[in-house]
């Protein structure tokens, strides 16, 4: 197979574009695309402050790589969840992400939640009661909070993060099939800003997993390859790997729900279009971020709850 672009021996073969590219043109190829769904999508300017979560991952670490190829002003957060459990997965993805940060020159603001809320995610998890023994939704519900709080805290406009198109593929899902109508209303590259939470992106919501793990690799991007322990049998895994036995049979089936979707949701044909539970926050008596809940958002309720729980 040939390159599109030079005609010489092709590396990557992205068949739901039927276009194939060898390694230089394909890591040029990459940042040009999420350039084009940055503005496609309004997601940010290159005047806006940008805090990229970095998880030590390939995908991660792949998007700050590009923002700042493409001249964004793009500093990293790391959030320590104190996952040790096999490999020391906390211990290893923060040492990689350090490293990428120290070798391209570039401000990683790290937050460890046990050094600043007393207990680590598996912990915190344990002690208050929620998830049924995994860790996720703790971590989920803590990590949005974390990101949330510092990009507020420090000024940053966007929010953006590492999804691909098979994350965002698997997320929708999930979601059809339980016919989760907030859930797919708040789907999408934007979640706009409001009064105390930072908009959120996606810019590289629609790259396929693998060719961001072969921009990682043609980049020489030293990623942690172990997903988190407590990923495995997950649900999410699951819907992935439903997706990619359709995509083999048919190439670009992903890509198509996904945008299909996104055209939808635009142009509101297919729901029944309800009012933003947004119009109903108000700020959490404790940290001021919004929450529907009476008094306290659910990650200080959460904290409170682990609190008398974990000194009784
Ligand atoms: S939610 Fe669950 Fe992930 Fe947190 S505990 Fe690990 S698998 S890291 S995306
Ligand atoms: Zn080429
Ligand atoms: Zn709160």
């Amino acid at each position: 197979m040939k390159c599109k672009k030079c005609g010489e021996k092709a590396s990557v073969n992205m068949r739901q574009h039927r276009m194939a590219l060898c390694l230089d043109h394909f890591i040029e190829w990459i940042p040009e695309q999420t350039e084009r769904f940055i503005k496609k999508y309004n997601m940010f300017t290159r005047e806006e402050k940008i805090l990229v979560a970095v998880s030590g991952g390939k995908d991660s670490l792949s998007l700050w790589d590009i923002l700042i190829r493409l001249g964004y002003k793009a500093d990293g957060l790391y959030l320590g969840l104190g996952i040790n459990e096999g490999i020391g997965y906390s211990e290893e993805s923060h040492r990689l992400t350090d490293e990428f940060a120290r070798k391209n020159n570039l401000r990683l603001h790290v937050v460890d939640i046990e050094k600043e809320y007393g207990h680590s995610i598996p912990i915190l998890s344990q002690i208050s009661h929620r998830g049924y023994g995994k860790p996720c939704s703790v971590c989920g519900l803590s990590k949005r909070h974390e990101m949330n709080r510092i990009a507020r805290d420090l000024g940053y406009d966007v929010l953006a993060t590492g999804h691909n198109l098979d994350d965002e593929a698997a997320v929708l899902f999930g979601n059809t099939l339980q016919w989760e109508a907030d859930y797919l209303l708040r789907q999408g590259p934007v979640l706009p800003g409001m009064d105390g939470l930072a908009r959120k992106v996606k810019p590289l919501c629609r790259f396929y997993e693998r060719e961001m793990t072969a921009y990682a690799i043609a980049r020489r991007i030293e990623y942690i390859y172990e997903e988190c322990p407590f990923a495995e049998g997950s649900t999410q895994i699951f819907y992935k790997e439903a997706l990619n036995q359709l995509e083999n049979s048919r190439p670009g089936v992903k890509l198509t729900f996904y945008l299909r979707f996104l055209e939808a949701r635009r142009s509101g044909d297919l729901f029944v279009q309800k009012e933003a539970a947004q119009a109903h926050l108000h700020p959490c008596e404790k940290c001021g971020q919004p929450t529907s809940a009476p008094d306290l958002c659910s990650f200080c309720r959460m904290l409170e709850k682990a609190d008398t729980t974990g000194s009784s």
